[in-house]
């Protein structure tokens, strides 16, 4: 087994992002819930990660989603955040909710249209240039509904010029994470469906795009985990949106649905040693907590992400590499099992000991009367959410 201290030295450098939006309402199609206490601008939105990083620890940044977090003082809220001990992380562009875009944002048969587009992508960039965010993510709801709407090859000459574009406006240290998604809200093709799509793109775009794997974005019985060590081994993965599915395009606590899932995925992560903050891997949250309070659920995800990783770290690779070695199948799957199977609460509750944190802080917040105050100060007003 792993030695502990490097264990919990692993664990206190492990850094999760959280995103804006799963402090705002969300929903589905058939309705949007409204919450106390919810977020009505980015401030209240920094103040609410604020509260998930004070518990955890390992949650010291925001990413962002323009339009909905867009504010006349960049630096400004830079400086709120760091007030609150966050960062503003990665910038999330959003070409899905425009009128304009019914047909396509940057892939658009219309050049008006993938122009309005690109000027929305160079405007995110210009955000990160005021909030000091090294990261871009693209996601692209571009796709068709039936066979022969739009000229499929065609669609991806007009992304990949898009994207080309893209890249060469990016300043030193700024990157650009192509993220892509089955289907949903387009239902015949999608133009970055899965993770070979967008792998081409950025092999071609270069060094500074990268790809971004969002858990819930790939067909039901797709083996996850292959594509992340794929993408690790040719130096082409920059993130993850951490989620869960039992379905589809679900957006649950990432580690509800399929905790082994997330364990043997964080197992190809650490043996790749993507856990090193030179890996430049962005771990990210990308959820919506429909019914569930917003805080303890952003917390329970961290901590899910926490217990996954933990094992991974504690899988005994040396043992497991001689039983890899000698063709001894059951010897190195039940190695593999035993860290899965280890109980480390125990050990994450030491690490927080530790870190000067509340061994529980799922507990601790709840205790705080942090809840009940928002929901008593924040009347009124707009509460945040995904516009649509
Ligand atoms: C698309 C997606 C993308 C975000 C959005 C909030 O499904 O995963 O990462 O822009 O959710
Ligand atoms: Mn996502």
């Amino acid at each position: 087994m792993a030695d502990r201290d490097s264990v919990l030295e692993a664990l206190r450098h492990q850094r999760i992002e959280l995103p804006s939006w799963a402090f705002g309402n969300s929903g589905t199609r058939f309705r949007v819930f409204p919450q106390p206490g919810v977020p009505r601008d980015p401030y209240e939105k920094v103040a609410d990660v604020a509260q998930v990083q004070r518990y955890t620890g390992v949650a010291p940044s925001i990413a962002l989603h323009i339009p909905w977090d867009r504010v006349d003082d960049y630096a400004g809220l830079s400086r709120h955040a760091a007030d609150n001990g966050i960062s503003l992380g990665t910038i999330n562009s959003n070409t899905f909710q425009d009128p304009d875009y019914m047909l396509g944002s940057v892939c658009n048969p219309d050049p008006r249209i993938r122009q309005k587009a690109l000027d929305h992508l160079l405007e995110c960039i210009e955000i990160m240039d005021a909030t000091g965010s090294p990261d871009l993510k693209l996601w692209f709801a571009d796709g068709t509904n039936y066979p022969g709407q739009d000229d499929l090859r065609s669609r991806q000459d007009r992304l990949a010029e898009v994207l080309v574009a893209v890249c060469e406006r990016l300043g030193p240290g700024q990157r650009m994470l192509l993220e892509y998604k089955l289907f949903e809200p387009a239902f015949y093709s999608t133009d970055v469906p899965d993770w070979g799509t967008a792998y081409a793109h950025c092999l071609q775009l270069g060094e500074k795009a990268k790809v971004v794997v969002d858990t819930g974005h790939h067909a039901p019985g797709t083996n996850i985990e292959f594509i992340v060590a794929f993408l690790l081994r040719a130096d082409k993965l920059g993130g993850f949106d951490f989620n869960s599915r039992f379905y589809a395009d679900d957006d649950l606590m990432v580690g509800s649905a399929d905790p082994f899932q997330l364990f043997r995925i964080m197992y190809e992560v650490v043996s790749a040693g993507g856990l090193e903050p030179e890996a430049g891997i962005a771990f990210m949250l990308d959820q919506s907590h429909n019914i569930e309070p917003k805080i303890p659920a952003q917390i329970r995800s961290v901590m899910n992400v926490q217990e996954a990783t933990a094992k991974a770290l504690l899988v005994d690779r040396d043992a497991l590499r001689r039983a890899q070695s000698r063709g001894d199948v059951l010897g190195a799957n039940a190695i593999l099992m035993d860290a899965y199977d280890t109980d480390v609460r125990p050990l994450l509750a030491q690490l927080r000991t530790e870190m000067g944190l509340d061994p529980d802080p799922f507990a601790a917040y709840a205790r705080s009367g942090y809840a009940e105050r928002i929901a008593a100060e924040r009347v009124g007003g707009t509460q945040a959410g995904w516009g649509a």
